[in-house]
């Protein structure tokens, strides 16, 4: 454990002062405490003469407001963040001393799941990787697990990442596409860079649409070491699983969510929290050591390879409780500061070129863009535990020590001063002292290492985990991103000549998609071996029929029935989802038994892609009515459109007919099948609905 300072001669964490802003005071005051007695209008010279430079109160405000906004991340810079606890649940202490592991230990965290490529401003819904970066602030000091929602990454080497992200990001002479990898620049370097391939896949999967942070997986991504008391290193993958099972949206939902709600996964995460449904991942690790990882066909520790849950079961040791929101978006969800390097006694690094990269340039960038090298002292990124060392000064210190400690060692404890902390052996963080690369001559080398050369194994591995559907959306995902590469005719034969070393059937059903002719294989570095399929890779095999956590509209209009909605709404609570009542206006419906029921929200501001399955309770006059609203007919079309349930009264048929509902195990009245068709997804329905790839 970090050793506690002892007295106030030094600097002392936890401390960090917090002042509650301008709430601790009744009166309205400025910076500096001085009183104000009018907040309404500047100082002027007579009533309607110039406004002086001396109004200390007006230059004051508006310096502040010019000054509010810090440069925003320079990737994930859209992010939701909240606070949480996690509790181990499982003894690892075999394997890793550190604290947070201890059984029945309770340990505060913040999360900030995040978008990649977009701006601050940007929607939450656009095909991307989602970021998802746990700070534990732990007793023996801050780890942070800055990981994804996918469990390999584009690159091998961190010498790539800045390429990555300019030809990710908006095009630099025209400044777009925002947050969208469907674009020339993109696709040109990625089908330049074979080892993305596996990635993409992901990428191009539904992984990349969520239908909710909460419904998503987490991944460190990299090999770690847990390290054991006794200083024995085993290698380690972190899990996120979600309680909540994996669910994703579909491409025409996830654009149609960004027209119906930018923050639709912002606002998702904050009601949840709000209204105590407390999102929960269980925490998992694969354990393997080095015979195993050298028996492999992958380099555990290349960043674009995963190791199957079946060859290395997830064993859980702990749970995740997201339980409160933010007070303030920027003090917190902004200022918070992930770090790769911030890790306790008892994880370890492993020499993962990407991992080792990152470890410089998350500290650097937070300098960047807080501007102080005393970030850590913000009240979001301070330790919990009491933290003291010798360093001093720069901008925006907050923390005042005392004396004359500032150098170590020091004799200043015999003159009968403090002398100030000192490194421990025993409790301190000492790096595993293990060999971790199969090339251990220690030559100096710009090299990569000759275990990397595969990149087409594991992509293949996980075309053929998918289901069907999972593999027509993959196939259709490339079609649609590279169709919208526009200048570059190159790219897409280019990027079609390497998915040949994927999967030939991917590769023709993007070639078919695109019209163009089936390029010749791209030469592999390595050529790519059978993997068996992993079940683990495929949303669809890991969905739960589950309302909890869900939404369902409920669509009614005037005379819709009492009954039958009191049903619907009582039916979707006890399944632990959550109904909410649409009506062509938002003052709501006088229903059948004369009651006026109050609507949720106003039909053309509630669109269905909003909810996970909907019901439509209308009488005949309800629905003649509302034939004839636009805003009605997609509510139900999109439902279908998305593979949603639709439970309808018998009186509804005209709009459903109008929409183009056609019957099937998704589509039932007002009764418990509905309820139960709810929970799920009906995936057999697309392809009547649209031609895939
Ligand atoms: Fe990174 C932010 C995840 C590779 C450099 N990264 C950032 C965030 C997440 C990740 C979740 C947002 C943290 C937050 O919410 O504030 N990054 C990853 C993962 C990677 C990865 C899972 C590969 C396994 N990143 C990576 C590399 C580099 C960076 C190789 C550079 C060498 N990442 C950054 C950064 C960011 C960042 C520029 C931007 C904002 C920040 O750090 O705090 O330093």
């Amino acid at each position: 454990m970090a050793k506690t300072p002892k007295s106030s001669s030094k600097a002392s964490g936890g401390e960090t002062h917090q002042t509650a802003g301008n709430l601790d005071t009744a009166v309205l005051t400025t910076n500096h405490g001085v009183p104000i007695s009018d907040n309404q209008n500047s100082l002027k010279s007579g009533s309607r003469g110039p406004t002086l430079l001396e109004d200390f109160v007006l230059r004051e405000k508006i310096f502040h407001l010019d000054h509010e906004r810090i440069p925003e991340r320079i990737v994930h810079a859209r992010g939701s963040g909240a606070h949480g606890i996690f509790e181990a649940t499982d003894d690892i202490s075999d394997l890793s001393r550190a604290a947070v592991f201890t059984k029945g230990e309770k340990t505060e965290v913040f999360v900030r799941f995040s978008t990649v490529a977009g701006g601050a401003g940007s929607v939450d819904t656009p095909r991307d990787v989602r970021g998802f970066a746990v700070k534990f602030y732990t007793r023996e000091g801050n780890w942070d697990l800055v990981g994804n929602n996918i469990p390999v990454f584009f690159i091998q080497d961190a010498l790539k990442f800045p390429d990555l992200v300019h030809a990710v990001k908006m095009e630099a002479d025209r400044g777009y596409p925002q947050a969208g990898s469907a674009h020339d620049t993109f696709w040109d370097w990625a089908s330049l860079m074979p080892e993305t391939t596996h990635m993409l896949m992901w990428a191009m999967s539904d992984r990349t649409l969520p239908r909710s942070f909460r419904m998503m997986e987490g991944f460190g991504v990299h090999t770690f070491k847990l390290v054991n008391a006794k200083g024995e290193a085993h290698f380690v993958k972190f899990h996120w699983k979600p309680r909540l099972g994996l669910q994703s949206t579909i491409w025409d939902e996830a654009l149609k969510l960004q027209a119906a709600d930018n923050d639709y996964q912002r606002r998702d995460l904050f009601e949840a929290i709000d209204a105590g449904d407390f999102p929960q991942w269980d925490l998992g690790i694969q354990i393997f050591d080095e015979a195993f990882a050298n028996a492999q066909p992958y380099d555990v520790l290349d960043a674009t390879k995963l190791i199957p849950e079946e060859d290395v079961p997830v064993r859980l040791i702990g749970t995740l409780t997201l339980n409160r929101n933010v007070d303030n978006f920027f003090a917190e969800t902004e200022q918070v500061a992930f770090l790769p390097s911030n890790i306790p006694p008892g994880i370890d690094f492993s020499n993962d070129p990407l991992l080792q990269g990152r470890l410089f340039s998350y500290l650097d960038t937070q300098n960047s863009r807080l501007g102080t090298t005393n970030f850590h002292q913000i009240p979001v990124n301070a330790p919990r535990c009491p933290f003291g060392n010798f360093q001093r000064d720069g901008k925006m210190q907050t923390m005042v020590p005392k004396g004359r400690a500032n150098y170590e060692p020091n004799s200043l404890a015999a003159h009968g001063e403090e002398g100030g902390p000192r490194e421990n052996q025993d409790t301190g963080f000492a790096t595993v002292n293990a060999a971790t690369s199969p090339d251990e001559s220690g030559d100096k080398l710009r090299i990569r290492s000759e275990t990397f050369a595969d990149h087409y194994s594991q992509a293949r591995l996980f075309y053929r985990s998918q289901t069907a559907s999972e593999q027509a959306h993959i196939a259709s995902s490339f079609v649609f991103e590279l169709s919208k590469v526009e200048q570059l005719d190159q790219v897409p034969d280019r990027m079609v000549a390497n998915l040949r070393n994927v999967d030939d059937d991917l590769a023709r059903r993007v070639a078919d998609g695109l019209g163009i002719d089936l390029p010749k294989k791209a030469p592999a570095a390595r050529a790519p071996i059978d993997m068996p399929p992993s079940d683990a890779l495929s949303i669809h095999k890991n969905m739960q029929a589950t309302l909890e956590g869900r939404k369902v509209g409920v669509l009614i209009a005037d005379g819709s029935d009492a009954g039958e909605l009191a049903a619907v709404v009582a039916a979707v609570k006890k399944a632990k989802g959550k109904a909410v009542i649409v009506a062509p206006k938002v003052g709501g419906a006088k229903l059948s038994d004369g009651k006026q029921q109050k609507a949720d929200g106003q039909l053309a501001g509630s669109p269905s892609q909003i909810f996970d399955a909907v019901a439509i309770i209308l009488s005949k006059e309800g629905c003649a009515m509302l034939v004839n609203e636009a805003a009605a007919v997609e509510f139900v079309m999109n439902a279908y459109g998305h593979l949603k349930a639709i439970g309808a009264s018998a009186t509804a048929q005209p709009l459903l007919d109008k929409a183009g509902v056609v019957p099937d195990a998704g589509i039932t009245g007002i009764d418990g099948a509905f309820v139960k068709a709810a929970a799920l997804r009906f995936y057999d329905r697309e392809p009547s609905l649209r031609i895939l790839a």
